[in-house]
């Protein structure tokens, strides 16, 4: 039986030894020679050309590489298999450091102090504590919710927003679009960790951004895109950060990535970028989670991470 690992950039030779040292038996491969579309099994991807799994008669599952699986839907002719998505505590950890890395830095006054710093200058500036602060956190997924508690953790209040109702111990939830507006009024940190659905596609556009909680402890509401470039108009938090509607953001995704060089975000004294990296997928412990799945799943197991296709997520 083939494994067909199909991965946009440098990682496939990665990929493939990881996952070929767990799978002895099967060929793990990264190209196909003619003839050996009809012996593939299971596709292990991460942005993969469109049209490719539809030549796989024999395929009976589609792994993404990542948590997010916009990159595999976006396929006009993906066939109808199950598509799994990444659910992992190794990768739902590495999430949660990037945005107690950013909330803090965003509360404990990181950018001025830098630049306070580069002048050599000693002084002190007035700082909220984390009590004072209520963080509300657009996504209450698997990433959202360990989000929620680690930021609980530290002190902060905490709401979230969900596509449906759901009960979380110490977060104020709301849910539905009707939701939306009283998490974005009531917060003075927004993080953004929602699926790229055609539901939220362009969400946190100039009025998303008007909607945003004008008087915080931080001079003004501050906002943090771990989620999806597609999630966000980079114009309108352009503009929001200019105008001062916005304080601070920080965003490591973007509508265009590679982000060009040529957009003010990557100079922008109020906005700190990073480069899609908040939760990388370690190969060799995700590449252990597929293959477990593989095995589970050729037995007759069911499998887990299961993505619902008409949501999107
Ligand atoms: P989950 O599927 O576990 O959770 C998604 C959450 O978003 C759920 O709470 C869901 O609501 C909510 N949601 C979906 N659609 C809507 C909507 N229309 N309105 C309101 N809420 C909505 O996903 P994960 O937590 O595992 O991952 C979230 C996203 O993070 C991924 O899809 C990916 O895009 C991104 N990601 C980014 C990474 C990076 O490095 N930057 C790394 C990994 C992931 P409900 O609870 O009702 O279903
Ligand atoms: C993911 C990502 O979806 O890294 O896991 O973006």
């Amino acid at each position: 039986m083939t494994i067909l690992v199909a991965t946009s950039g440098a990682s496939a030779p990665t990929w493939r030894s990881a996952l070929a040292s767990r799978l002895p038996q099967d060929a793990v491969v990264t190209a196909l020679e003619p003839g050996q579309d009809a012996t593939v099994d299971y596709a292990v991807v991460w942005h993969q050309e469109p049209g490719l799994l539809n030549a796989l008669p024999e395929l009976k599952a589609v792994f993404s590489l990542g948590a997010g699986v916009d990159h595999v839907l976006s396929d006009p002719t993906l066939p109808d298999v199950p598509i799994v998505r990444i659910v992992s505590d190794d990768l739902t950890g590495r999430m949660s450091e990037y945005i107690v890395w950013r909330v803090l830095d965003h509360l404990r006054q990181g950018r001025a102090y830098r630049d306070l710093e580069a002048a050599a200058r000693w002084e002190d500036l007035p700082q909220p504590a984390a009590h004072a602060l209520r963080v509300g956190i657009l996504g209450l997924g698997e990433l959202g919710r360990d989000a929620a508690a680690k930021l609980r953790v530290l002190g902060f209040k905490v709401s979230g927003w969900s596509r449906t109702p759901r009960r979380l111990e110490g977060v104020e939830v709301h849910s539905g679009r009707d939701g939306l507006a009283a998490c974005l009024a009531q917060s003075d940190i927004v993080v953004v960790l929602l699926p790229l659905t055609h539901e939220t596609r362009g969400l946190i556009d100039a009025a998303f951004l008007g909607g945003m909680k004008r008087r915080t402890p931080l001079g003004g509401p501050v906002l943090i895109n771990a989620g999806r470039g597609g999630l966000q108009k980079d114009a309108d938090i352009l503009a929001a950060l200019e105008s001062g509607l916005l304080m601070e953001a920080s965003l490591d995704v973007f509508e265009e990535e590679p982000l060009p060089p040529t957009s003010p975000l990557w100079r922008h004294p109020r906005c700190f970028v990073t480069p899609h990296i908040a939760a990388a997928s370690d190969p060799d412990v995700l590449s252990a989670l597929i293959a477990d799945q593989i095995t589970r799943h050729r037995a007759g197991g069911a499998l887990t991470g299961l993505v619902d296709r008409s949501a999107g997520y």
